[in-house]
Protein backbone atom coordinates (compact mmCIF):
# COMPACT_ATOMS: atom_id res chain seq x y z
CA UNK A 1 0.00 0.00 0.00
CA UNK A 2 1.34 4.00 -0.54
CA UNK A 3 2.33 5.47 2.37
CA UNK A 4 1.66 9.23 1.50
CA UNK A 5 -1.88 10.40 2.53
CA UNK A 6 -2.85 13.15 0.31
CA UNK A 7 -6.80 14.79 -0.01
CA UNK A 8 -7.83 11.52 1.82
CA UNK A 9 -5.60 9.07 -0.29
CA UNK A 10 -3.23 6.92 -0.19
CA UNK A 11 -1.05 7.70 -2.84
CA UNK A 12 2.64 6.91 -3.66
CA UNK A 13 5.61 9.61 -4.67
CA UNK A 14 5.05 11.11 -7.79
CA UNK A 15 8.98 10.00 -8.83
CA UNK A 16 8.59 6.51 -7.58
CA UNK A 17 10.97 7.06 -4.90
CA UNK A 18 10.98 5.03 -2.03
CA UNK A 19 13.18 4.57 1.38
CA UNK A 20 14.39 1.39 3.77
CA UNK A 21 13.32 2.05 7.06
CA UNK A 22 15.79 -0.24 9.12
CA UNK A 23 16.11 -1.15 12.64
CA UNK A 24 19.00 0.82 14.19
CA UNK A 25 19.37 -2.68 16.94
CA UNK A 26 20.22 -4.88 14.00
CA UNK A 27 19.66 -3.47 10.63
CA UNK A 28 16.79 -5.63 9.85
CA UNK A 29 14.69 -4.36 6.89
CA UNK A 30 11.53 -2.89 8.60
CA UNK A 31 9.59 -1.45 5.97
CA UNK A 32 10.38 0.01 2.30
CA UNK A 33 8.15 3.49 2.24
CA UNK A 34 7.54 5.92 -0.40
CA UNK A 35 9.33 8.80 -0.32
CA UNK A 36 8.19 12.46 -1.38
CA UNK A 37 9.84 15.16 -3.10
CA UNK A 38 8.59 18.62 -3.39
CA UNK A 39 5.95 18.29 -5.46
CA UNK A 40 3.91 15.98 -3.38
CA UNK A 41 4.31 18.47 -0.52
CA UNK A 42 3.04 20.83 -2.83
CA UNK A 43 0.16 18.54 -3.37
CA UNK A 44 -0.60 18.00 0.47
CA UNK A 45 -0.45 21.58 0.98
CA UNK A 46 -2.84 22.38 -1.72
CA UNK A 47 -5.05 19.82 -0.24
CA UNK A 48 -4.64 21.28 3.09
CA UNK A 49 -4.97 24.36 1.75
CA UNK A 50 -8.42 23.50 0.31
CA UNK A 51 -9.61 22.07 3.26
CA UNK A 52 -9.20 24.37 5.17
CA UNK A 53 -10.58 27.21 2.89
CA UNK A 54 -13.76 25.27 2.57
CA UNK A 55 -14.13 25.16 6.18
CA UNK A 56 -14.43 21.14 6.03
CA UNK A 57 -13.25 21.30 9.77
CA UNK A 58 -13.29 24.46 11.21
CA UNK A 59 -16.65 24.29 10.79
CA UNK A 60 -17.31 21.25 12.95
CA UNK A 61 -18.06 22.77 16.44
CA UNK A 62 -15.47 22.68 18.84
CA UNK A 63 -17.05 20.10 21.30
CA UNK A 64 -17.48 17.64 18.07
CA UNK A 65 -13.66 17.90 17.56
CA UNK A 66 -12.92 17.53 21.28
CA UNK A 67 -14.70 14.23 20.54
CA UNK A 68 -13.32 13.02 17.79
CA UNK A 69 -9.82 13.67 19.24
CA UNK A 70 -11.53 11.14 21.93
CA UNK A 71 -12.38 8.46 19.77
CA UNK A 72 -8.80 8.68 18.44
CA UNK A 73 -7.30 8.26 21.71
CA UNK A 74 -9.30 5.10 22.04
CA UNK A 75 -8.76 3.74 18.73
CA UNK A 76 -4.57 4.37 19.89
CA UNK A 77 -5.52 2.04 22.82
CA UNK A 78 -6.98 -0.09 21.00
CA UNK A 79 -4.03 -0.32 18.62
CA UNK A 80 -1.36 -0.05 20.96
CA UNK A 81 0.74 -2.71 21.18
CA UNK A 82 0.94 -2.44 17.47
CA UNK A 83 2.21 0.78 17.61
CA UNK A 84 4.57 0.19 20.33
CA UNK A 85 6.34 -2.53 18.32
CA UNK A 86 6.20 -0.40 15.17
CA UNK A 87 7.74 2.88 17.04
CA UNK A 88 10.80 0.22 18.89
CA UNK A 89 11.47 -1.25 14.81
CA UNK A 90 11.89 2.12 13.52
CA UNK A 91 14.04 3.66 16.72
CA UNK A 92 15.37 0.70 18.31
CA UNK A 93 14.29 1.63 21.97
CA UNK A 94 13.12 -1.15 23.85
CA UNK A 95 9.03 -2.45 24.09
CA UNK A 96 8.61 -1.09 27.32
CA UNK A 97 9.86 2.67 26.50
CA UNK A 98 7.70 2.28 23.44
CA UNK A 99 4.24 1.06 25.03
CA UNK A 100 4.97 4.51 27.79
CA UNK A 101 5.38 6.55 24.82
CA UNK A 102 2.08 5.28 23.18
CA UNK A 103 -0.02 5.63 26.69
CA UNK A 104 1.82 9.46 26.72
CA UNK A 105 0.23 9.57 23.33
CA UNK A 106 -3.41 8.86 24.34
CA UNK A 107 -2.61 11.19 27.50
CA UNK A 108 -1.71 13.67 25.03
CA UNK A 109 -4.76 13.42 22.78
CA UNK A 110 -7.59 12.69 25.25
CA UNK A 111 -6.12 16.10 27.55
CA UNK A 112 -6.17 18.40 24.30
CA UNK A 113 -9.89 16.72 23.64
CA UNK A 114 -10.47 18.25 26.66
CA UNK A 115 -9.48 21.96 25.97
CA UNK A 116 -11.04 21.66 22.59
CA UNK A 117 -14.06 23.67 23.46
CA UNK A 118 -12.25 25.41 26.37
CA UNK A 119 -10.99 27.84 23.70
CA UNK A 120 -13.39 30.27 24.52
CA UNK A 121 -13.72 33.84 23.28
CA UNK A 122 -14.51 36.70 25.54
CA UNK A 123 -16.40 40.00 25.43
CA UNK A 124 -14.71 43.34 26.13
CA UNK A 125 -16.30 45.96 27.90
CA UNK A 126 -14.58 48.32 26.46
CA UNK A 127 -16.22 51.28 28.48
CA UNK A 128 -17.53 53.29 25.61
CA UNK A 129 -21.32 52.90 25.12
CA UNK A 130 -23.31 51.89 22.32
CA UNK A 131 -20.24 49.45 21.57
CA UNK A 132 -19.87 45.81 21.70
CA UNK A 133 -16.52 43.93 21.16
CA UNK A 134 -15.30 40.24 21.54
CA UNK A 135 -12.34 38.28 21.15
CA UNK A 136 -12.86 35.15 19.14
CA UNK A 137 -10.14 32.41 18.95
CA UNK A 138 -10.09 31.29 15.05
CA UNK A 139 -7.92 28.03 13.96
CA UNK A 140 -4.74 29.77 12.13
CA UNK A 141 -5.02 27.88 8.58
CA UNK A 142 -2.85 25.31 7.18
CA UNK A 143 0.03 23.69 9.45
CA UNK A 144 3.09 21.88 8.52
CA UNK A 145 4.65 19.43 11.41
CA UNK A 146 7.62 18.59 10.86
CA UNK A 147 8.76 15.98 13.63
CA UNK A 148 12.54 13.85 14.62
CA UNK A 149 13.26 10.84 15.41
CA UNK A 150 13.47 9.89 18.97
CA UNK A 151 9.73 10.39 20.17
CA UNK A 152 8.30 9.91 16.51
CA UNK A 153 4.25 9.71 17.61
CA UNK A 154 4.63 11.43 20.82
CA UNK A 155 6.46 14.39 19.64
CA UNK A 156 3.86 14.13 16.76
CA UNK A 157 0.54 13.96 19.14
CA UNK A 158 2.03 17.27 20.62
CA UNK A 159 1.51 19.01 17.26
CA UNK A 160 -1.68 17.02 15.68
CA UNK A 161 -3.81 17.27 18.83
CA UNK A 162 -3.99 20.77 19.26
CA UNK A 163 -3.47 21.66 15.43
CA UNK A 164 -7.02 19.64 14.77
CA UNK A 165 -8.21 20.69 18.21
CA UNK A 166 -8.14 24.62 17.23
CA UNK A 167 -9.93 23.81 13.57
CA UNK A 168 -6.81 23.77 11.50
CA UNK A 169 -5.72 21.61 8.57
CA UNK A 170 -2.16 20.14 8.29
CA UNK A 171 0.54 18.38 6.45
CA UNK A 172 2.57 15.99 8.63
CA UNK A 173 6.56 15.41 7.44
CA UNK A 174 8.07 12.90 10.37
CA UNK A 175 11.69 11.85 10.31
CA UNK A 176 12.36 10.16 7.31
CA UNK A 177 14.08 7.51 10.23
CA UNK A 178 11.01 6.73 11.57
CA UNK A 179 7.65 6.87 9.45
CA UNK A 180 5.84 4.09 11.21
CA UNK A 181 3.68 5.24 13.52
CA UNK A 182 2.71 8.22 11.56
CA UNK A 183 1.81 6.17 8.80
CA UNK A 184 -0.71 4.33 11.47
CA UNK A 185 -1.58 7.96 12.74
CA UNK A 186 -3.58 8.64 9.21
CA UNK A 187 -4.94 5.36 9.15
CA UNK A 188 -6.55 5.71 12.91
CA UNK A 189 -7.28 9.16 12.30
CA UNK A 190 -9.45 8.62 8.85
CA UNK A 191 -11.35 5.62 10.93
CA UNK A 192 -12.07 7.74 13.47
CA UNK A 193 -13.80 10.08 11.09
CA UNK A 194 -11.26 13.09 9.93
CA UNK A 195 -12.58 14.26 6.41
CA UNK A 196 -10.12 14.16 3.31
CA UNK A 197 -7.62 17.16 3.12
CA UNK A 198 -7.48 18.10 6.87
CA UNK A 199 -4.78 15.35 7.75
CA UNK A 200 -2.44 14.85 5.25
CA UNK A 201 1.34 12.95 5.48
CA UNK A 202 4.34 13.38 3.75
CA UNK A 203 7.30 10.89 4.25
CA UNK A 204 10.97 11.66 2.52
CA UNK A 205 13.83 13.46 3.64
CA UNK A 206 13.92 17.13 5.30
CA UNK A 207 15.25 19.18 2.58
CA UNK A 208 13.11 17.95 0.03
CA UNK A 209 9.78 17.03 1.28
CA UNK A 210 9.80 18.82 4.41
CA UNK A 211 11.21 22.19 3.27
CA UNK A 212 8.23 23.27 1.28
CA UNK A 213 6.80 23.24 5.32
CA UNK A 214 8.65 26.01 5.73
CA UNK A 215 8.46 28.14 2.74
CA UNK A 216 5.68 27.86 0.97
CA UNK A 217 3.11 30.72 1.12
CA UNK A 218 0.02 28.58 1.63
CA UNK A 219 1.54 27.34 4.91
CA UNK A 220 0.40 29.75 7.79
CA UNK A 221 2.65 28.16 10.42
CA UNK A 222 5.16 25.78 11.01
CA UNK A 223 6.11 23.64 13.79
CA UNK A 224 9.52 22.08 13.98
CA UNK A 225 11.10 19.75 16.63
CA UNK A 226 14.50 18.93 15.83
CA UNK A 227 17.63 20.22 16.01
CA UNK A 228 19.12 23.77 16.30
CA UNK A 229 20.48 24.13 13.05
CA UNK A 230 17.73 22.66 11.08
CA UNK A 231 15.57 24.98 13.58
CA UNK A 232 17.23 27.85 12.64
CA UNK A 233 17.07 26.61 8.57
CA UNK A 234 13.23 26.31 9.27
CA UNK A 235 12.44 29.71 11.05
CA UNK A 236 14.60 31.56 8.13
CA UNK A 237 12.55 30.03 5.45
CA UNK A 238 9.36 31.13 7.43
CA UNK A 239 10.72 34.48 7.75
CA UNK A 240 9.98 35.21 3.78
CA UNK A 241 6.37 34.40 4.17
CA UNK A 242 6.01 35.35 7.78
CA UNK A 243 4.49 32.26 9.12
CA UNK A 244 3.80 31.67 12.81
CA UNK A 245 6.54 29.37 14.34
CA UNK A 246 6.88 27.17 16.92
CA UNK A 247 10.25 24.98 17.11
CA UNK A 248 11.43 22.58 19.86
CA UNK A 249 15.12 22.65 19.57
CA UNK A 250 16.52 20.50 22.27
CA UNK A 251 18.69 21.40 24.94
CA UNK A 252 22.19 21.02 27.26
CA UNK A 253 20.44 20.44 30.54
CA UNK A 254 21.76 21.06 33.63
CA UNK A 255 21.34 18.23 36.59
CA UNK A 256 23.05 20.14 39.60
CA UNK A 257 23.50 18.14 43.00
CA UNK A 258 24.11 19.72 46.61
CA UNK A 259 25.84 18.04 48.89
CA UNK A 260 22.47 17.94 51.30
CA UNK A 261 20.33 15.90 48.86
CA UNK A 262 18.92 12.28 48.86
CA UNK A 263 22.06 11.32 48.15
CA UNK A 264 20.65 7.59 46.53
CA UNK A 265 17.94 9.02 44.94
CA UNK A 266 20.36 11.38 43.08
CA UNK A 267 22.51 9.04 42.01
CA UNK A 268 20.40 6.78 40.62
CA UNK A 269 18.16 9.67 39.07
CA UNK A 270 21.41 11.22 37.36
CA UNK A 271 22.20 7.51 35.22
CA UNK A 272 18.42 7.94 34.37
CA UNK A 273 18.72 11.65 33.23
CA UNK A 274 20.81 11.16 30.56
CA UNK A 275 21.28 7.76 29.84
CA UNK A 276 17.61 6.93 29.24
CA UNK A 277 16.87 6.25 25.45
CA UNK A 278 20.67 6.68 25.34
CA UNK A 279 20.83 9.86 25.55
CA UNK A 280 18.72 10.36 22.65
CA UNK A 281 15.97 12.67 24.89
CA UNK A 282 15.73 16.89 24.20
CA UNK A 283 16.03 17.04 28.05
CA UNK A 284 18.35 14.90 29.06
CA UNK A 285 20.43 15.86 31.71
CA UNK A 286 23.73 15.57 30.49
CA UNK A 287 25.50 17.99 32.38
CA UNK A 288 25.86 16.67 35.54
CA UNK A 289 26.72 19.65 37.87
CA UNK A 290 28.19 18.25 41.43
CA UNK A 291 29.50 20.66 44.63
CA UNK A 292 33.08 19.90 44.69
CA UNK A 293 32.30 18.58 48.39
CA UNK A 294 30.73 15.15 47.13
CA UNK A 295 32.41 14.92 43.68
CA UNK A 296 34.35 11.93 44.08
CA UNK A 297 32.13 9.72 45.83
CA UNK A 298 29.20 11.18 43.43
CA UNK A 299 30.85 10.36 40.36
CA UNK A 300 32.48 7.25 41.58
CA UNK A 301 28.91 5.59 42.05
CA UNK A 302 27.95 7.43 38.35
CA UNK A 303 30.72 5.50 36.81
CA UNK A 304 29.55 2.41 38.78
CA UNK A 305 26.28 2.64 37.57
CA UNK A 306 26.76 3.58 33.77
CA UNK A 307 28.97 0.58 33.66
CA UNK A 308 26.68 -1.62 34.52
CA UNK A 309 23.72 -0.34 31.88
CA UNK A 310 22.83 -3.48 29.54
CA UNK A 311 22.49 -2.60 26.12
CA UNK A 312 20.42 -4.47 23.63
CA UNK A 313 17.69 -4.58 21.30
CA UNK A 314 13.61 -3.42 21.64
CA UNK A 315 12.98 -6.92 22.42
CA UNK A 316 15.68 -8.31 24.61
CA UNK A 317 14.09 -8.54 27.95
CA UNK A 318 17.84 -8.00 30.05
CA UNK A 319 18.29 -4.99 27.82
CA UNK A 320 17.87 -1.60 29.71
CA UNK A 321 18.79 0.99 27.03
CA UNK A 322 18.53 0.63 23.03
CA UNK A 323 20.75 2.09 20.25
CA UNK A 324 21.37 5.07 18.37
CA UNK A 325 19.22 5.88 15.49
CA UNK A 326 21.70 6.01 12.80
CA UNK A 327 25.39 5.02 12.23
CA UNK A 328 25.99 8.91 10.98
CA UNK A 329 24.45 9.25 14.83
CA UNK A 330 26.59 7.15 16.51
CA UNK A 331 30.08 8.97 14.41
CA UNK A 332 28.80 12.22 15.96
CA UNK A 333 28.67 11.14 19.21
CA UNK A 334 31.98 9.52 19.08
CA UNK A 335 33.64 12.50 17.38
CA UNK A 336 31.85 14.37 20.43
CA UNK A 337 33.67 11.96 22.87
CA UNK A 338 37.02 12.47 20.76
CA UNK A 339 36.91 16.20 20.98
CA UNK A 340 35.99 16.05 24.45
CA UNK A 341 39.11 14.06 25.38
CA UNK A 342 41.00 16.56 23.27
CA UNK A 343 39.94 19.34 25.05
CA UNK A 344 40.96 17.95 28.45
CA UNK A 345 38.13 15.69 29.23
CA UNK A 346 38.81 12.95 31.59
CA UNK A 347 37.07 9.31 30.25
CA UNK A 348 35.97 7.40 33.82
CA UNK A 349 33.93 4.96 31.80
CA UNK A 350 32.55 3.90 27.95
CA UNK A 351 34.12 6.19 24.97
CA UNK A 352 33.68 3.36 22.20
CA UNK A 353 31.54 1.28 20.72
CA UNK A 354 30.72 -2.14 22.56
CA UNK A 355 32.83 -5.02 21.50
CA UNK A 356 29.71 -7.70 22.26
CA UNK A 357 28.74 -9.80 19.45
CA UNK A 358 25.36 -9.57 19.98
CA UNK A 359 25.39 -5.93 19.24
CA UNK A 360 27.77 -5.97 16.47
CA UNK A 361 24.80 -4.92 13.56
CA UNK A 362 23.43 -2.10 15.41
CA UNK A 363 24.16 1.54 16.49
CA UNK A 364 24.81 1.25 19.88
CA UNK A 365 27.49 3.22 22.40
CA UNK A 366 28.64 2.48 25.44
CA UNK A 367 27.26 4.92 28.46
CA UNK A 368 30.02 7.80 28.97
CA UNK A 369 31.01 9.71 31.54
CA UNK A 370 33.54 12.69 30.98
CA UNK A 371 34.80 14.11 34.26
CA UNK A 372 36.87 17.43 34.58
CA UNK A 373 34.88 19.32 32.43
CA UNK A 374 34.26 23.54 32.30
CA UNK A 375 31.65 25.32 30.41
CA UNK A 376 34.30 26.73 28.27
CA UNK A 377 34.56 23.24 26.86
CA UNK A 378 32.37 22.47 23.59
CA UNK A 379 31.30 19.40 25.11
CA UNK A 380 29.41 21.22 27.92
CA UNK A 381 28.19 23.15 25.15
CA UNK A 382 27.55 21.20 22.37
CA UNK A 383 24.25 19.01 22.55
CA UNK A 384 26.35 15.86 22.23
CA UNK A 385 22.61 13.73 21.76
CA UNK A 386 23.91 10.61 23.21
CA UNK A 387 24.83 8.62 26.57
CA UNK A 388 27.36 10.86 26.82
CA UNK A 389 27.47 12.46 30.00
CA UNK A 390 29.72 15.60 31.22
CA UNK A 391 30.82 16.41 34.67
CA UNK A 392 31.41 20.19 36.29
CA UNK A 393 31.84 20.82 39.99
CA UNK A 394 30.49 24.03 41.75
CA UNK A 395 31.61 25.60 45.32
CA UNK A 396 28.40 27.53 46.46
CA UNK A 397 24.46 28.28 45.30
CA UNK A 398 26.14 31.10 43.02
CA UNK A 399 28.04 29.00 41.08
CA UNK A 400 25.73 26.29 40.58
CA UNK A 401 23.35 28.49 38.74
CA UNK A 402 25.72 30.41 36.97
CA UNK A 403 26.87 27.73 35.53
CA UNK A 404 23.53 25.32 34.73
CA UNK A 405 22.34 28.93 32.97
CA UNK A 406 25.69 29.11 31.10
CA UNK A 407 24.46 27.40 27.82
CA UNK A 408 22.73 28.88 24.66
CA UNK A 409 20.08 26.34 24.80
CA UNK A 410 17.26 26.84 27.88
CA UNK A 411 14.84 23.34 27.99
CA UNK A 412 15.32 21.89 31.31
CA UNK A 413 16.90 21.18 34.57
CA UNK A 414 16.95 20.31 38.01
CA UNK A 415 17.91 20.68 41.38
CA UNK A 416 18.44 18.12 43.94
CA UNK A 417 18.80 19.35 47.82
CA UNK A 418 16.73 18.92 50.66
CA UNK A 419 16.74 22.10 51.59
CA UNK A 420 13.15 23.66 50.00
CA UNK A 421 14.02 27.07 50.07
CA UNK A 422 16.96 26.87 48.12
CA UNK A 423 15.13 24.34 45.96
CA UNK A 424 12.81 27.22 44.91
CA UNK A 425 15.23 29.73 44.74
CA UNK A 426 17.39 27.78 42.30
CA UNK A 427 14.44 27.02 40.01
CA UNK A 428 13.57 30.66 39.86
CA UNK A 429 17.12 31.27 38.87
CA UNK A 430 17.44 28.78 36.34
CA UNK A 431 16.51 30.07 32.68
CA UNK A 432 14.98 26.90 31.48
CA UNK A 433 11.27 25.69 30.51
CA UNK A 434 11.19 23.20 32.87
CA UNK A 435 12.57 22.35 35.71
CA UNK A 436 12.99 19.91 38.21
CA UNK A 437 13.21 19.64 42.17
CA UNK A 438 14.86 15.84 43.19
CA UNK A 439 13.25 14.37 40.43
CA UNK A 440 14.29 14.39 36.57
CA UNK A 441 12.00 13.73 33.43
CA UNK A 442 8.47 13.62 34.48
CA UNK A 443 6.28 15.96 32.64
CA UNK A 444 2.26 16.07 32.51
CA UNK A 445 -0.07 17.44 29.46
CA UNK A 446 -1.71 19.88 31.51
CA UNK A 447 2.04 21.66 31.66
CA UNK A 448 3.51 23.89 29.14
CA UNK A 449 6.57 22.34 27.29
CA UNK A 450 9.08 23.88 25.62
CA UNK A 451 12.56 26.31 25.54
CA UNK A 452 13.67 29.90 26.89
CA UNK A 453 17.09 31.21 24.53
CA UNK A 454 17.98 28.99 21.61
CA UNK A 455 15.75 25.63 22.77
CA UNK A 456 13.19 27.25 20.90
CA UNK A 457 10.25 29.76 20.25
CA UNK A 458 6.44 29.03 21.96
CA UNK A 459 5.23 25.74 24.26
CA UNK A 460 4.20 22.46 23.51
CA UNK A 461 1.29 21.02 25.86
CA UNK A 462 -0.62 23.08 28.34
CA UNK A 463 -2.93 25.70 27.03
CA UNK A 464 -0.27 27.52 25.73
CA UNK A 465 0.22 24.66 23.68
CA UNK A 466 -3.08 24.80 22.14
CA UNK A 467 -2.83 28.94 21.95
CA UNK A 468 0.31 28.18 19.13
CA UNK A 469 -2.47 26.95 16.73
CA UNK A 470 -4.91 30.10 17.12
CA UNK A 471 -5.48 33.79 16.04
CA UNK A 472 -7.02 35.96 18.23
CA UNK A 473 -9.54 38.27 16.50
CA UNK A 474 -10.89 41.35 18.03
CA UNK A 475 -14.52 41.83 16.62
CA UNK A 476 -15.80 45.12 17.50
CA UNK A 477 -19.70 46.43 16.60
CA UNK A 478 -20.72 49.61 17.05
CA UNK A 479 -24.48 49.34 18.07
CA UNK A 480 -25.22 52.72 17.29
CA UNK A 481 -23.38 53.57 14.12
CA UNK A 482 -22.72 57.41 13.50
CA UNK A 483 -20.41 59.70 11.89
CA UNK A 484 -16.91 59.77 13.13
CA UNK A 485 -16.56 63.50 12.68
CA UNK A 486 -12.97 63.15 11.78
CA UNK A 487 -12.61 64.22 8.64
CA UNK A 488 -14.96 67.47 6.69
CA UNK A 489 -16.20 69.22 10.04
CA UNK A 490 -16.42 72.67 9.47
CA UNK A 491 -13.16 73.60 11.36
CA UNK A 492 -10.06 71.06 12.09
CA UNK A 493 -9.36 71.20 15.74
CA UNK A 494 -6.03 71.49 16.51
CA UNK A 495 -6.33 71.69 19.97
O1 LIG B 1 17.67 16.47 13.15
P1 LIG B 1 16.90 17.42 12.18
P2 LIG B 1 18.81 15.38 12.92
C1 LIG B 1 19.18 17.32 17.68
C2 LIG B 1 20.27 16.40 18.15
C3 LIG B 1 20.73 15.75 16.89
C4 LIG B 1 20.62 16.91 15.94
C5 LIG B 1 20.53 16.53 14.48
O2 LIG B 1 21.31 17.13 18.73
O3 LIG B 1 22.04 15.27 16.98
O4 LIG B 1 19.44 17.56 16.31
O5 LIG B 1 19.56 15.52 14.30
C6 LIG B 1 13.48 17.52 9.18
N1 LIG B 1 13.32 21.76 6.29
N2 LIG B 1 17.84 16.78 17.81
O6 LIG B 1 19.72 15.76 11.81
O7 LIG B 1 17.62 17.64 10.89
C7 LIG B 1 13.95 16.09 9.24
O8 LIG B 1 13.63 15.41 8.06
C8 LIG B 1 12.33 21.13 6.93
C9 LIG B 1 17.06 17.29 18.90
O9 LIG B 1 18.16 14.07 12.81
O10 LIG B 1 16.56 18.60 12.98
C10 LIG B 1 13.21 15.60 10.47
O11 LIG B 1 11.87 15.33 10.14
N3 LIG B 1 12.54 20.01 7.65
C11 LIG B 1 15.67 16.90 18.81
C12 LIG B 1 13.26 16.83 11.40
O12 LIG B 1 13.54 17.93 10.55
C13 LIG B 1 13.78 19.53 7.74
C14 LIG B 1 15.28 15.66 18.17
C15 LIG B 1 14.34 16.77 12.47
O13 LIG B 1 15.58 16.55 11.87
C16 LIG B 1 14.86 20.15 7.08
C17 LIG B 1 16.16 15.26 17.10
C18 LIG B 1 14.59 21.32 6.32
N4 LIG B 1 15.54 22.00 5.68
C19 LIG B 1 17.40 15.81 16.97
N5 LIG B 1 15.98 19.44 7.35
C20 LIG B 1 14.75 17.34 19.88
N6 LIG B 1 14.49 18.65 19.98
O14 LIG B 1 14.21 16.53 20.60
C21 LIG B 1 15.63 18.41 8.16
N7 LIG B 1 14.30 18.44 8.38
Amino acid sequence: MPELFIDGEWQSAAQGQTREIRCPADGTLVDTVDEATREDTDRAIAAARRAFDDGRWSSVSPTERGRFLERVADLLERDAEEIARAESLDTGKRIVESRYDVADVVRAFRYTAGLADKNLGRIIDAGVDGSSSRVVYEPVGVCGLITPWNYPLLQTSWKVAPALAAGNTFVLKPSELTPSTAIILMRLLTEAGLPAGVGNLVLGAGAEAGAPLSDHPDVDMVSFTGGLVTGRRVMAAAAATVKKVALELGGKNPNIIFPDADIDAAVDNALTAVFLHSGQVCSAGARLIVHESIHDSFVDRVVEGARRIRLGGPFDPMAETGPLISAAHRDKVAAYVAGALAEGAVLRCGGGIPTDHALANGFFYEPTVLDGCTTDMTCVQDESFGPVLTVETFADEAEAVRLGNDTIYGLAGAVWTSDSARAHRVASALRHGTVWINDYHPYQPQAEWGGFKQSGVGRELGVAGLAEYVEPKHIHESLAPAPSGWFGSEEASNG
